[in-house]
């Protein structure tokens, strides 16, 4: 048989990864794994349905924007969880030195491979449901429509920086970085929350429903960054079962419980946030 060519050898080279399948069938040879993808796929379905049910009788334009926004909420999650339980956005890394899980291994389908499992799915689709969760509570404290925006582009790059934190295999510095980068546009996110939307929902008369979300918001997405630096992305101290639950069981709260609550406030009070679609003080007519 012909030796491999240089040209060949190389692609070998660059294939060290696991296939879907194996990461795939890897999935199941953890239990607590397992059913951290597979427990949500099934919870972010089933409400999914039940909040369709909830606001189908839904009249009020602004009050069908808060809802599809919030549907969009679990539409997100069941392709977010699909896409890591098919292995499509799971990955194996390899950590740069300093880091500590450098150097670690992992065993699939009987062949052992350099690096750790990172489910980098998981931040990539935040920046499909973040933003989403960030309108329905802006339009739901009549916010403004530059603060809507500010929050829902600080808060996209937050996910998309936190994602090049888990991918940046060259220094474990500038993971850190990254890191910091995506915490900064946090900030921006939070302090919109906390300062800016209370006041509009005050003078909205949502200001009850409101604070109870803006309370489940903040303390539950201070949850995500801990999560990140003590999983394997960070110090590595939870394994990725644990790391992936504890993620998982964040969601369960910040999205599923977060939009039961939105909705049946919605769907019982739809005259208080009834209006027009364009967030407040846009298209209001000149002073002239
Ligand atoms: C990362 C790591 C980098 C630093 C920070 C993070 C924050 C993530 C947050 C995620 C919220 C996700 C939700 C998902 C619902 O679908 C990216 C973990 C600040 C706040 C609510």
């Amino acid at each position: 048989m012909a030796l491999p060519s240089k040209t060949e050898s190389l692609v070998a080279l660059q294939q060290e990864g696991p296939t879907q399948t194996e990461i795939f069938e890897w999935i199941f040879t953890d239990p607590v794994l397992a059913s951290s993808l597979y427990v949500n796929i099934a919870l972010a379905g089933l409400s999914l349905l039940f909040f369709v049910f909830l606001t189908k009788d839904l009249d009020d334009p602004r009050a069908k924007l808060i809802a599809v926004s919030a549907l969009l909420v679990p539409t997100v999650s069941v392709a977010s969880y699909t896409g890591l339980a098919s292995g499509l956005t799971i990955g194996v890394l390899e950590m740069p030195d300093g880091h500590a899980a450098q150097g670690a291994s992992v065993m699939m389908g009987g062949e052992s491979y350099d690096g750790v499992v990172t489910m980098w799915g998981r931040y990539l689709t935040w920046a499909l449901s973040t933003p989403a969760i960030l309108l329905a509570l802006g339009l739901l404290a009549g916010a403004d429509g530059t603060s809507i925006f500010t929050a829902i582009t600080f808060d996209i790059a937050m996910c998309v920086t936190g994602l090049a934190a888990a991918l940046t295999t060259s220094s474990h510095l500038l993971r850190w970085f990254w890191y910091f980068i995506s915490c900064a546009a946090f900030v921006v996110v939070l302090y919109i929350l906390l300062t800016q939307w209370p006041k509009a929902a005050e003078a909205a008369g949502t200001a009850d429903i409101f604070n109870t979300l803006k309370l489940l918001t903040v303390v539950m997405w201070l949850g995500y960054p801990i999560v990140w630096a003590l999983g394997v992305e960070g110090i590595a101290v939870l394994p990725v079962g644990v790391t992936s639950w504890a993620y998982s069981a964040l969601d369960i709260v910040a999205k599923y419980i977060f939009v039961f609550l939105l909705l049946r406030y919605v769907v019982s009070n739809e005259s208080v946030v009834s209006g027009s679609i364009m967030p407040s003080g846009a298209g209001a007519p000149a002073d002239d």
